[in-house]
């Protein structure tokens, strides 16, 4: 059976999933796509001949022609959308964050379990890159011993003009919440930003480091540098009891010329994460037909936003600052 999906959100993400849908995943189909700006709606459509076009998002999620939702719109708008689809009982994909406040991303949680069965998943898609997916198993076979520190690097070229100075966390770091409680397996329970000497090319606090002390004592620091200039460059490097595992810089070749060797440096996370994001899409699909999404959950989308949130307040205000979450439903055990 072929899955119809639609669309919301055709910006950067949106029209790369839309791409990736029509072009790599089977089992699926685009049949509709949503977005204020028609231009970029028109697009999509014209590339895929499958969609139709919705002016508004609702009509989309109403549609009896469409099956399952992909959620790529603004931050924002992220909750009202994810609950519309749950109103409807179709299953969607958000984009990260879940909602842009921990309240919303409860509201979620609540309708999800009044029906009894998951049907959120946020795209926090680094759960399946192939090098995070090996750090974890290494890490889980036990050879290494324990995890003591685990540092992350998330660096961009330059923050798009709608980029605010909290959303270096709830934007960006999101990320590196996620993939860290993925791989260790285990709670933030205190986190502290501490705020370096700005870059001159920036007005936000900007590069920022998010320090997260985890249930066992382990404590992971993730560097955030939104204006780096130079390419987009994210880095993991475990360190263990008896050795470190470490991502290495994926790229096809190296080349050497004038007396340098060297590689280069995609400009932004799509074709860094390309593999990811085409597993991530796939396994959706698969699940959509027979049963429980292997990706993030809203559970792990409300985690994630908790913990941004407990770093807002520490960047706010300079000292560390406790994570508190709610009980675990038993929906996402
Ligand atoms: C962007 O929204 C993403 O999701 C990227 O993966 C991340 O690296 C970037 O910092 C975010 O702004």
């Amino acid at each position: 059976m072929t899955v119809r999906v639609g669309l919301i959100g055709a910006g950067v993400m949106g029209a790369d999933h839309a791409r990736i849908l029509s072009t790599a995943v089977s089992g699926a189909e685009l049949v509709a796509v949503s977005d204020l700006d028609a231009g970029r709606m028109g697009k999509i459509v014209e590339a895929c001949r499958t969609a139709r076009p919705f002016a508004d998002p609702l009509d989309l999620v109403g549609d009896r022609g469409v099956d399952a939702v992909i959620v790529a719109s603004p931050d924002q708008t992220h909750g009202a959308l994810v609950l519309a689809c749950l109103d409807s009982g179709k299953p969607v994909l958000c984009e990260k964050p879940l909602a842009a406040s921990l309240e919303q991303c409860l509201k979620v949680i609540d309708k999800e379990k009044g029906l009894g069965r998951r049907r959120v998943t946020v795209g926090y898609m680094r759960r399946f890159d192939p090098g995070y997916v090996e750090m974890k198993q290494r890490l889980d076979e036990g050879e290494l011993g324990a995890a003591l520190i685990m540092h992350c690097i998330h660096r961009n070229v330059a923050a798009p003009a709608f980029m605010t100075g909290p959303m270096l966390i709830t934007n960006s770091a999101v990320h590196e919440i996620d993939i860290a409680r993925f791989v260790l397996g285990q709670e933030a329970r205190r986190v502290s930003v501490v705020r370096p000497r700005k870059t001159g090319l920036s007005t936000m606090q900007d590069p920022l480091i998010l320090l997260m002390e985890m249930d066992d004592g382990l404590v992971v620091d993730a560097e955030i540098f939104v204006n780096a200039q130079y390419g987009y460059d994210v880095r993991a490097e475990l360190v263990c009891e008896k050795g470190t595992i470490a991502l290495t810089p994926p790229h096809d070749v190296t080349v050497r010329h004038s007396s340098m060797e060297g590689f280069a440096f995609p400009s932004d996370w799509r074709p860094r994460f390309a593999t990811a994001y085409r597993a991530e899409l796939q396994a959706w699909t698969d699940a959509l037909g027979c049963g429980v999404p292997t990706g993030a959950s809203a559970w792990d989308g409300y985690v994630a936003s908790a913990v941004a949130d407990a770093g807002l307040k520490s960047l706010a205000s300079g000292h560390p600052t406790e994570v508190e979450l709610e009980p675990r439903p038993a929906l996402y055990d």
